[in-house]
């Protein structure tokens, strides 16, 4: 059992900036690819703290696109300082923290050979990572929780924007605090919320959706098929991943439905997307279980995501192929008898 609390994470970050002030800036904060609203708003809060609290500079970058709409409509809404990644960035900068991820993880555009001066992240690891500061806390529910914690613990004032995306991180990694074992988790939570600018907050999590996001949604739900309380879909190319991910989510509010995972194709790389109801297994151990390679599936006790590349120029047979035995595998991991028969829910008549 981890016994570590948030506030203990934090001022360990607290005490690195302190001591390391002056040898850390300029800093480059690292989110992972397609970054969720926790990886933004972790980013978001140590650029912050950074520059206030020890004068240090930095600069905020993701690899990938931010897809989902309502990630689109955080950044746009709280004018979040984030830029894509440039090429030269990781050679230019000597000093990297790296955000929600870790180095190794198939989710991130850090090379493998460079040693990052931060990490902090609440999964899960492999192998464990080195850096000059490791924060792992795979209990707390949202990385962004450690860095409110350590706004919260320095008394700085905390700007509206830089709050409002900290509980918007907390919102969505915790499923609204579903998802939230440790009491200091709502505790900063509530804490952070009488910073928050409210309707921004409705704002983002309201946003009005592209006619893409529909017909997705409608190739999931057409595509559907379910096994024994398993659903699957398989989406094909996909205008982003975050839809893969989105498709997943909402497949399994389906009555009867324990289990969902979406595949989509994008930019040469299967993307998986699994869901669980409950969390007596981790869906990310189940992911990692019938994944090719371990290291390319990630995520927490009910949500999990990895992908791998399969080739920008692999025929329709090498993607069904590799779709089909990602398929094989699940079946057998959740040990679902293969002569229990596929069927379309959501196909054929509708009385
Ligand atoms: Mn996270």
């Amino acid at each position: 059992m981890n016994s570590v609390t948030a506030a203990q994470s934090a001022r360990k970050i607290i005490r690195f900036l302190r001591r390391k002030k002056e040898s850390l800036s300029p800093l480059l904060i690292l989110t992972h690819d397609y970054p969720d609203p926790d990886a933004l708003a972790s980013a978001y809060a140590l650029h912050y703290m950074a520059a206030q609290a020890f004068g240090i500079q930095s600069r905020i970058a993701y690899g990938g696109i931010i897809g989902r709409v309502e990630n689109r409509s955080m950044v746009h809404i709280l004018k979040l300082p984030v830029h894509k990644l440039r090429a030269g960035d990781i050679r230019k900068y000597e000093n990297v923290a790296l955000m929600d991820t870790q180095p190794g993880f198939e989710n991130n555009s850090f090379p493998a050979n460079r040693r990052p001066a931060m990490i902090i992240d609440q999964h899960p690891f492999v192998t464990k990572p080195d850096a000059a500061l490791t924060i792992i806390d795979t209990e707390c529910g949202a990385t962004c929780v450690v860095l409110a914690q350590a706004l919260l613990i320095l008394k700085l004032e905390i700007p509206a924007p830089v709050a409002t995306a900290l509980a918007y991180g907390i919102l969505t990694d915790t499923l609204n605090l579903y998802r939230s074992p440790r009491p200091d988790v709502i505790k900063t939570y509530l804490d952070i919320l009488r910073f928050c600018d409210m309707r921004a907050l409705a704002k983002i999590q309201n946003p009005a959706r592209s006619r893409k996001f529909f017909t997705t949604l409608g190739k999931g739900i057409e595509q559907a098929m379910m096994k024994r309380g398993l659903m699957i879909s398989k989406l094909g190319d996909v205008e982003s991943p975050d839809l893969i991910a989105q498709v997943a989510d909402f497949l399994l509010t389906y009555k009867g439905a324990h289990w969902a995972m979406c595949l989509g194709r994008f930019k040469g790389k299967l993307h998986v997307s699994l869901r669980m109801e409950k969390s007596q297994v981790t869906a990310s151990e189940i992911l990692r279980d019938i994944f090719f390679d371990r290291r390319d599936a990630g995520g927490h006790d009910v949500i999990a995501g990895g992908s791998f590349y399969i080739g920008s120029k692999a025929g329709a047979n090498v993607w069904e192929e590799a779709e089909d035995q990602l398929i094989e595998r699940i079946l057998k991991r959740l040990r679902i008898p293969a002569k229990v028969e596929f069927y379309h829910p959501f196909r054929g008549k509708i009385v």
